[in-house]
């Protein structure tokens, strides 16, 4: 199975007891990789959020990876770990977390693409394709175009990220990227599992 196929990334805003319900839901409905993104939460918070949902996610082979904090990732014994271009550099984060974890790096214009094959990253988040309020800070839009051409210069697999939702994700499917990530379209829906398996059903 390709466990980039249906990645959900969490909403920052879920309160604990929604972010179970969500991920719960998400799991039953397809969803292949969890990523628990938290920007406004202490350490601490962090950490009981991400335990909460890797004891969900235990025995269900969906992994779970941690946004940001290779802390927190080793402290929950996650799955992987996902950084920014801002975090911890990619090399540090995996002598940290050894060779069998899966590390993904985030990327955002194509002077980053170039570099990211020297670096020791298992996938590429594929940051923005297009421009969404789930996340106003991204300065450049892939679009479907440069999706494309990133696929075609990327020897990594490529996570989609960004403004995909139920009317895009055939086209975006269609680029035959690795991976889609979603954060709205099943966090912000009112039956994430009714979403997340009308997505699986498109792809
Ligand atoms: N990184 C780039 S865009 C984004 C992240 C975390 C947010 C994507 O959210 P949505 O709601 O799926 O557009
Ligand atoms: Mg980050």
């Amino acid at each position: 199975m390709n466990p980039y196929q249906l990645y959900l990334v969490t909403d920052e805003n879920l309160t604990l007891e929604r972010l179970k319900y969500v991920v719960r839901e998400a799991v039953q409905g397809g969803v292949t990789m969890v990523q628990i993104r938290e920007k406004h939460h202490d350490v601490r918070a962090f950490i009981e959020r991400a335990s909460a949902i890797k004891t969900l996610l235990k025995g269900t082979g969906v992994p779970l990876i941690i946004n940001d904090r290779v802390d927190v990732a080793l402290a929950v014994d996650a799955d992987g770990v996902h950084l920014g271009q801002s975090d911890m550099p990619a090399t540090l984060a995996r002598q940290l977390i050894g060779p069998d974890k899966l590390l993904g790096l985030s990327i955002e214009n194509h002077q980053q693409l170039d570099h990211v094959h020297q670096l020791p990253v298992d996938y590429i988040g594929l940051s923005a394709i297009f421009a969404t309020p789930t996340k106003t800070d991204t300065l450049h839009h892939w679009g479907i175009h440069g999706l494309k051409a990133a696929l075609q210069s990327s020897s990594l697999p490529i996570v989609a990220i960004g403004g995909i939702n139920h009317n895009n994700l055939k086209e975006v499917a269609t680029t035959g990227v690795h991976g889609i990530a979603l954060v709205s379209a099943i966090c912000q829906a009112k039956d994430p599992r009714a979403a997340t398996e009308q997505i699986k059903a498109l792809l």
